[in-house]
Protein backbone atom coordinates (compact mmCIF):
# COMPACT_ATOMS: atom_id res chain seq x y z
CA UNK A 1 0.00 0.00 0.00
CA UNK A 2 1.34 3.08 -1.02
CA UNK A 3 0.95 5.77 1.79
CA UNK A 4 2.43 9.86 1.25
CA UNK A 5 5.29 10.09 3.29
CA UNK A 6 3.43 13.41 4.72
CA UNK A 7 0.70 11.49 5.88
CA UNK A 8 2.69 8.99 7.90
CA UNK A 9 4.89 11.68 9.68
CA UNK A 10 2.25 13.70 10.63
CA UNK A 11 0.11 10.86 11.67
CA UNK A 12 3.14 9.62 13.49
CA UNK A 13 3.39 13.31 15.37
CA UNK A 14 -0.53 13.30 15.95
CA UNK A 15 -0.42 10.14 17.65
CA UNK A 16 2.43 10.68 20.02
CA UNK A 17 0.25 13.92 21.11
CA UNK A 18 -2.64 11.28 21.78
CA UNK A 19 -0.74 9.18 23.82
CA UNK A 20 -1.02 12.31 26.50
CA UNK A 21 -5.25 11.61 26.57
CA UNK A 22 -7.17 9.10 28.95
CA UNK A 23 -10.36 11.24 27.23
CA UNK A 24 -11.08 12.53 23.89
CA UNK A 25 -14.31 14.03 21.81
CA UNK A 26 -15.07 12.57 18.76
CA UNK A 27 -17.00 14.29 16.12
CA UNK A 28 -18.32 12.73 12.84
CA UNK A 29 -20.41 13.49 10.04
CA UNK A 30 -23.98 11.68 10.20
CA UNK A 31 -23.70 9.71 7.24
CA UNK A 32 -22.66 5.84 7.13
CA UNK A 33 -18.82 6.83 5.95
CA UNK A 34 -19.21 9.37 9.43
CA UNK A 35 -20.86 6.59 11.40
CA UNK A 36 -18.03 4.06 9.77
CA UNK A 37 -15.08 6.54 10.43
CA UNK A 38 -16.46 7.07 14.70
CA UNK A 39 -16.18 3.28 15.03
CA UNK A 40 -12.51 3.00 13.69
CA UNK A 41 -11.94 6.27 15.82
CA UNK A 42 -13.71 4.87 19.37
CA UNK A 43 -12.58 1.70 18.76
CA UNK A 44 -9.21 2.25 18.10
CA UNK A 45 -9.03 4.40 21.10
CA UNK A 46 -10.54 1.94 23.75
CA UNK A 47 -7.80 0.19 22.73
CA UNK A 48 -5.38 2.78 24.18
CA UNK A 49 -7.28 3.57 27.33
CA UNK A 50 -9.37 6.11 25.94
CA UNK A 51 -12.93 6.81 26.54
CA UNK A 52 -14.37 8.63 23.95
CA UNK A 53 -17.40 11.41 24.09
CA UNK A 54 -19.18 11.55 20.59
CA UNK A 55 -21.71 13.24 18.71
CA UNK A 56 -22.53 13.39 15.15
CA UNK A 57 -23.31 16.60 12.70
CA UNK A 58 -25.08 16.91 9.39
CA UNK A 59 -23.31 20.00 8.88
CA UNK A 60 -20.77 21.99 10.45
CA UNK A 61 -22.58 25.06 12.27
CA UNK A 62 -19.86 27.47 13.23
CA UNK A 63 -21.88 28.34 16.53
CA UNK A 64 -21.08 24.55 17.39
CA UNK A 65 -17.59 24.82 16.60
CA UNK A 66 -16.68 27.71 18.50
CA UNK A 67 -18.46 26.01 21.73
CA UNK A 68 -16.51 23.11 21.04
CA UNK A 69 -13.49 24.99 20.80
CA UNK A 70 -14.12 26.35 23.73
CA UNK A 71 -12.88 23.92 25.92
CA UNK A 72 -9.37 23.66 26.83
CA UNK A 73 -6.71 21.00 26.75
CA UNK A 74 -8.88 18.31 25.25
CA UNK A 75 -8.36 16.18 22.06
CA UNK A 76 -10.72 16.47 19.97
CA UNK A 77 -11.23 14.39 16.94
CA UNK A 78 -13.25 15.03 13.75
CA UNK A 79 -14.10 11.62 11.55
CA UNK A 80 -15.52 12.63 7.94
CA UNK A 81 -16.22 16.08 8.33
CA UNK A 82 -14.28 19.47 9.34
CA UNK A 83 -11.34 19.97 7.10
CA UNK A 84 -13.16 22.14 4.96
CA UNK A 85 -13.56 24.11 8.08
CA UNK A 86 -10.12 23.36 9.17
CA UNK A 87 -8.52 27.06 9.00
CA UNK A 88 -12.05 28.12 11.32
CA UNK A 89 -11.35 25.32 13.77
CA UNK A 90 -7.97 26.32 13.94
CA UNK A 91 -8.65 30.00 14.70
CA UNK A 92 -11.44 29.54 17.08
CA UNK A 93 -9.28 26.49 19.02
CA UNK A 94 -6.47 29.63 19.47
CA UNK A 95 -4.52 26.33 20.41
CA UNK A 96 -6.28 25.80 23.34
CA UNK A 97 -7.00 21.85 22.41
CA UNK A 98 -5.05 19.42 20.19
CA UNK A 99 -7.49 18.62 16.93
CA UNK A 100 -6.89 16.05 14.62
CA UNK A 101 -9.23 15.70 11.54
CA UNK A 102 -9.70 12.55 9.55
CA UNK A 103 -11.78 13.46 6.62
CA UNK A 104 -11.54 13.55 3.06
CA UNK A 105 -14.10 16.35 1.87
CA UNK A 106 -12.40 19.69 0.14
CA UNK A 107 -9.95 20.25 2.95
CA UNK A 108 -9.42 24.26 3.40
CA UNK A 109 -5.73 24.75 4.73
CA UNK A 110 -4.63 27.01 7.25
CA UNK A 111 -1.73 26.53 9.64
CA UNK A 112 -1.80 25.81 13.32
CA UNK A 113 0.34 23.75 15.57
CA UNK A 114 -2.58 22.03 17.00
CA UNK A 115 -4.71 21.05 14.22
CA UNK A 116 -3.65 18.01 12.52
CA UNK A 117 -5.42 18.05 9.38
CA UNK A 118 -4.76 14.72 7.74
CA UNK A 119 -7.12 14.60 4.95
CA UNK A 120 -4.92 12.49 2.21
CA UNK A 121 -6.03 15.20 -0.92
CA UNK A 122 -3.61 17.50 0.78
CA UNK A 123 -0.94 14.94 -0.20
CA UNK A 124 -2.36 14.72 -3.88
CA UNK A 125 -4.61 11.64 -3.65
CA UNK A 126 -8.65 12.75 -4.58
CA UNK A 127 -11.35 12.59 -1.75
CA UNK A 128 -14.23 11.85 -3.84
CA UNK A 129 -12.65 8.55 -5.87
CA UNK A 130 -10.00 7.29 -4.20
CA UNK A 131 -10.64 7.11 -0.33
CA UNK A 132 -13.24 7.71 2.19
CA UNK A 133 -13.46 9.09 5.58
CA UNK A 134 -13.52 5.60 7.03
CA UNK A 135 -9.96 5.04 5.16
CA UNK A 136 -8.34 7.79 6.19
CA UNK A 137 -9.40 7.27 9.91
CA UNK A 138 -8.30 3.89 9.54
CA UNK A 139 -5.27 4.66 8.10
CA UNK A 140 -4.46 6.71 10.63
CA UNK A 141 -5.44 3.92 13.54
CA UNK A 142 -3.57 1.16 11.63
CA UNK A 143 -0.35 3.40 11.44
CA UNK A 144 -0.74 4.04 15.09
CA UNK A 145 -0.98 0.37 16.06
CA UNK A 146 -0.93 -2.23 13.29
CA UNK A 147 -3.08 -4.49 15.34
CA UNK A 148 -5.37 -2.59 14.51
CA UNK A 149 -5.95 -4.33 10.87
CA UNK A 150 -8.83 -5.97 12.07
CA UNK A 151 -11.10 -2.67 11.56
CA UNK A 152 -10.20 -2.68 8.15
CA UNK A 153 -13.85 -3.52 7.46
CA UNK A 154 -15.45 -0.33 8.32
CA UNK A 155 -13.16 1.03 6.13
CA UNK A 156 -14.62 -0.92 3.10
CA UNK A 157 -17.83 -0.21 4.36
CA UNK A 158 -17.32 3.39 4.82
CA UNK A 159 -15.81 3.54 0.79
CA UNK A 160 -19.01 2.38 0.11
CA UNK A 161 -20.20 6.00 -0.38
CA UNK A 162 -17.89 6.85 -3.39
CA UNK A 163 -19.69 5.92 -6.32
CA UNK A 164 -17.23 4.82 -8.87
CA UNK A 165 -15.54 1.41 -6.69
CA UNK A 166 -12.92 1.03 -4.99
CA UNK A 167 -10.15 2.92 -6.37
CA UNK A 168 -6.60 3.87 -4.88
CA UNK A 169 -6.23 3.89 -1.07
CA UNK A 170 -9.75 2.08 -1.21
CA UNK A 171 -8.42 -0.42 -3.02
CA UNK A 172 -5.74 -1.68 -1.16
CA UNK A 173 -7.95 -1.13 1.68
CA UNK A 174 -10.11 -3.92 0.64
CA UNK A 175 -7.13 -5.92 -0.90
CA UNK A 176 -5.97 -6.07 2.66
CA UNK A 177 -9.15 -6.83 4.06
CA UNK A 178 -9.43 -10.05 1.76
CA UNK A 179 -6.30 -11.23 2.12
CA UNK A 180 -6.12 -10.93 6.47
CA UNK A 181 -9.82 -12.73 5.76
CA UNK A 182 -11.26 -9.26 7.66
CA UNK A 183 -13.90 -8.87 4.59
CA UNK A 184 -14.94 -12.39 2.47
CA UNK A 185 -16.36 -12.20 -0.87
CA UNK A 186 -19.04 -14.60 -1.61
CA UNK A 187 -20.44 -14.69 -5.44
CA UNK A 188 -18.98 -11.08 -6.22
CA UNK A 189 -20.74 -9.42 -2.63
CA UNK A 190 -18.50 -8.73 0.05
CA UNK A 191 -19.16 -9.14 3.82
CA UNK A 192 -18.00 -8.76 7.42
CA UNK A 193 -16.39 -11.98 8.59
CA UNK A 194 -16.80 -11.47 12.32
CA UNK A 195 -20.54 -9.79 12.11
CA UNK A 196 -21.86 -11.94 9.29
CA UNK A 197 -23.35 -9.33 7.54
CA UNK A 198 -22.90 -7.58 4.01
CA UNK A 199 -21.15 -5.01 3.84
CA UNK A 200 -23.44 -3.24 1.62
CA UNK A 201 -26.45 -3.99 4.31
CA UNK A 202 -24.17 -2.39 7.07
CA UNK A 203 -23.99 0.66 5.00
CA UNK A 204 -27.75 0.89 4.31
CA UNK A 205 -28.31 0.70 7.48
CA UNK A 206 -26.36 3.04 8.61
CA UNK A 207 -27.58 5.74 6.20
CA UNK A 208 -30.77 5.31 7.59
CA UNK A 209 -29.38 5.25 11.62
CA UNK A 210 -27.54 8.10 10.91
CA UNK A 211 -30.12 10.18 8.87
CA UNK A 212 -33.86 9.30 10.04
CA UNK A 213 -32.60 8.56 13.25
CA UNK A 214 -30.57 11.46 14.08
CA UNK A 215 -33.13 13.07 17.27
CA UNK A 216 -33.89 9.33 18.32
CA UNK A 217 -30.76 7.39 19.44
CA UNK A 218 -29.74 6.38 15.80
CA UNK A 219 -26.13 7.34 15.23
CA UNK A 220 -24.98 5.60 18.78
CA UNK A 221 -26.96 2.46 17.46
CA UNK A 222 -24.86 3.06 14.31
CA UNK A 223 -21.96 2.47 16.40
CA UNK A 224 -22.69 -0.49 18.18
CA UNK A 225 -23.68 -2.47 14.71
CA UNK A 226 -20.73 -1.12 13.10
CA UNK A 227 -18.69 -2.97 15.87
CA UNK A 228 -21.07 -5.62 17.20
CA UNK A 229 -23.43 -5.97 14.59
CA UNK A 230 -27.14 -5.99 14.26
CA UNK A 231 -28.98 -6.96 17.35
CA UNK A 232 -32.54 -6.93 18.39
CA UNK A 233 -32.73 -3.42 19.11
CA UNK A 234 -31.19 -1.45 16.31
CA UNK A 235 -33.29 -4.05 14.12
CA UNK A 236 -36.64 -3.30 15.98
CA UNK A 237 -35.74 0.50 15.59
CA UNK A 238 -34.34 0.20 12.00
CA UNK A 239 -38.12 -1.13 11.33
CA UNK A 240 -39.82 1.53 13.43
CA UNK A 241 -37.46 4.55 11.50
CA UNK A 242 -38.17 3.41 8.36
CA UNK A 243 -42.21 3.22 9.04
CA UNK A 244 -42.17 6.72 10.32
CA UNK A 245 -39.71 8.18 7.13
CA UNK A 246 -42.57 6.10 4.69
CA UNK A 247 -45.53 7.28 6.54
CA UNK A 248 -44.25 10.87 6.28
CA UNK A 249 -42.88 10.88 2.62
CA UNK A 250 -46.97 9.45 1.81
CA UNK A 251 -47.96 12.51 3.70
CA UNK A 252 -45.98 14.93 1.94
CA UNK A 253 -46.44 13.52 -1.65
CA UNK A 254 -50.47 13.86 -0.91
CA UNK A 255 -49.81 17.56 0.11
CA UNK A 256 -48.34 18.10 -2.82
CA UNK A 257 -50.70 16.19 -5.16
CA UNK A 258 -53.24 18.38 -3.58
CA UNK A 259 -51.91 21.63 -2.85
CA UNK A 260 -48.53 21.56 -6.01
CA UNK A 261 -45.60 23.37 -5.14
CA UNK A 262 -45.38 26.99 -4.92
CA UNK A 263 -43.64 28.61 -7.89
CA UNK A 264 -41.92 31.83 -9.00
CA UNK A 265 -39.17 31.98 -11.98
CA UNK A 266 -37.37 29.18 -12.54
CA UNK A 267 -37.81 27.89 -8.80
CA UNK A 268 -40.23 25.69 -7.85
CA UNK A 269 -40.44 24.63 -3.95
CA UNK A 270 -42.21 23.60 -0.96
CA UNK A 271 -42.09 23.45 2.65
CA UNK A 272 -42.24 20.39 4.54
CA UNK A 273 -43.78 21.96 8.09
CA UNK A 274 -43.80 19.47 10.96
CA UNK A 275 -44.61 16.41 8.44
CA UNK A 276 -40.61 14.84 8.93
CA UNK A 277 -40.45 16.18 13.23
CA UNK A 278 -37.87 14.39 15.01
CA UNK A 279 -36.18 12.94 11.84
CA UNK A 280 -32.65 13.87 10.65
CA UNK A 281 -32.85 16.72 7.70
CA UNK A 282 -31.39 14.59 5.62
CA UNK A 283 -35.06 12.98 4.58
CA UNK A 284 -35.81 16.23 2.89
CA UNK A 285 -32.46 15.80 0.53
CA UNK A 286 -34.31 12.24 -0.48
CA UNK A 287 -37.40 13.10 -0.87
CA UNK A 288 -36.30 16.01 -2.80
CA UNK A 289 -35.15 13.14 -5.00
CA UNK A 290 -37.43 10.92 -5.35
CA UNK A 291 -39.76 14.12 -6.31
CA UNK A 292 -37.64 14.85 -9.08
CA UNK A 293 -39.05 11.52 -10.52
CA UNK A 294 -42.69 12.51 -10.04
CA UNK A 295 -43.12 13.72 -14.05
CA UNK A 296 -46.76 14.78 -13.14
CA UNK A 297 -46.04 17.32 -9.87
CA UNK A 298 -43.15 18.42 -11.27
CA UNK A 299 -42.21 21.47 -13.67
CA UNK A 300 -39.40 20.55 -15.86
CA UNK A 301 -38.05 23.95 -15.96
CA UNK A 302 -37.67 24.52 -12.43
CA UNK A 303 -34.90 23.41 -10.07
CA UNK A 304 -37.25 21.48 -7.14
CA UNK A 305 -36.34 23.44 -3.45
CA UNK A 306 -37.44 21.96 -0.53
CA UNK A 307 -37.30 23.61 3.24
CA UNK A 308 -37.05 22.05 6.33
CA UNK A 309 -36.76 23.50 9.93
CA UNK A 310 -33.56 22.25 11.59
CA UNK A 311 -34.56 21.31 15.49
CA UNK A 312 -32.93 23.19 18.11
CA UNK A 313 -31.05 20.59 19.70
CA UNK A 314 -28.45 18.31 18.35
CA UNK A 315 -28.26 14.82 20.28
CA UNK A 316 -25.00 14.37 22.53
CA UNK A 317 -24.26 17.99 22.62
CA UNK A 318 -26.70 20.43 23.58
CA UNK A 319 -28.93 23.31 22.18
CA UNK A 320 -28.43 25.76 19.31
CA UNK A 321 -28.73 29.19 19.95
CA UNK A 322 -30.21 30.09 16.44
CA UNK A 323 -32.61 28.61 14.64
CA UNK A 324 -32.15 27.72 11.13
CA UNK A 325 -33.79 25.49 7.85
CA UNK A 326 -32.43 23.33 5.37
CA UNK A 327 -32.93 23.37 2.39
CA UNK A 328 -32.36 20.78 -0.38
CA UNK A 329 -32.16 21.07 -4.41
CA UNK A 330 -32.65 18.74 -6.35
CA UNK A 331 -32.65 19.62 -10.76
CA UNK A 332 -35.01 17.67 -12.86
CA UNK A 333 -33.96 15.93 -15.90
CA UNK A 334 -35.53 18.91 -18.27
CA UNK A 335 -32.56 21.05 -16.91
CA UNK A 336 -29.80 18.89 -16.67
CA UNK A 337 -28.47 19.19 -20.11
CA UNK A 338 -28.72 23.07 -19.53
CA UNK A 339 -26.78 23.12 -16.90
CA UNK A 340 -24.08 20.82 -18.21
CA UNK A 341 -23.45 23.35 -21.18
CA UNK A 342 -23.17 25.85 -18.59
CA UNK A 343 -26.50 28.10 -19.21
CA UNK A 344 -27.60 27.95 -16.11
CA UNK A 345 -26.21 27.30 -12.81
CA UNK A 346 -25.67 24.01 -10.89
CA UNK A 347 -27.63 23.43 -7.69
CA UNK A 348 -24.37 24.09 -5.45
CA UNK A 349 -23.32 27.15 -7.47
CA UNK A 350 -26.92 28.50 -7.09
CA UNK A 351 -26.89 27.71 -3.19
CA UNK A 352 -23.47 28.31 -2.57
CA UNK A 353 -24.20 31.78 -3.71
CA UNK A 354 -27.75 32.55 -2.42
CA UNK A 355 -26.28 31.39 1.40
CA UNK A 356 -23.26 32.96 1.18
CA UNK A 357 -25.96 36.37 1.31
CA UNK A 358 -27.39 34.90 4.17
CA UNK A 359 -24.72 33.86 6.24
CA UNK A 360 -25.72 30.20 5.36
CA UNK A 361 -23.67 27.45 4.71
CA UNK A 362 -24.03 25.11 1.51
CA UNK A 363 -22.32 21.87 -0.26
CA UNK A 364 -22.81 20.02 -2.95
CA UNK A 365 -22.83 19.06 -6.38
CA UNK A 366 -24.14 19.74 -9.80
CA UNK A 367 -27.40 18.61 -9.83
CA UNK A 368 -28.26 17.79 -5.54
CA UNK A 369 -27.12 20.38 -3.37
CA UNK A 370 -28.11 21.29 0.28
CA UNK A 371 -27.85 24.22 3.16
CA UNK A 372 -28.29 25.51 6.14
CA UNK A 373 -29.39 29.31 7.01
CA UNK A 374 -30.40 31.10 9.94
CA UNK A 375 -34.29 30.28 9.67
CA UNK A 376 -34.85 34.21 10.33
CA UNK A 377 -33.21 34.91 6.57
CA UNK A 378 -35.59 32.39 4.85
CA UNK A 379 -37.76 34.96 2.97
CA UNK A 380 -34.68 37.17 1.94
CA UNK A 381 -32.96 34.07 0.74
CA UNK A 382 -35.40 32.74 -1.03
CA UNK A 383 -36.05 35.47 -2.83
CA UNK A 384 -32.49 36.06 -3.70
CA UNK A 385 -32.65 32.47 -4.74
CA UNK A 386 -35.43 33.45 -7.53
CA UNK A 387 -33.50 36.25 -8.73
CA UNK A 388 -29.81 33.74 -9.34
CA UNK A 389 -32.16 31.21 -10.92
MN1 LIG B 1 -17.60 10.58 3.65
Amino acid sequence: MKIPQGFQELSKEAAKQISGFRKALIISHDDADGLSSASIAIEGLRRVGIESEFFCLEKVFPEVLARVHSRKGELIIYCDIGSSHSDLIGELDCSRNTVIILDHHEPAGGNYDNVFDLNLERWGIRGEAEFSGATCCYLFFKLMREENWDLSYLAVVGSLEIPDGFRGINGDVLKEALDRGVVIRKKSKLYVKKLGIGCEELFSILQVLGAAGYYSGGPRLGIRACLNGIDEEVGKFLKEVEELRKKANRRMLAILSKRGLRKEGRVQWFSTGKIYEGMGTKVIGQFCSFLAHQRKLIDQDKYIVGFMDVPSSIPGFGNLSEKYVKVSVRVPEGLKRRIELGELKSAVHLLLEASREVGGIADGHQFAASAILPKRKEDEFRKRLIELA
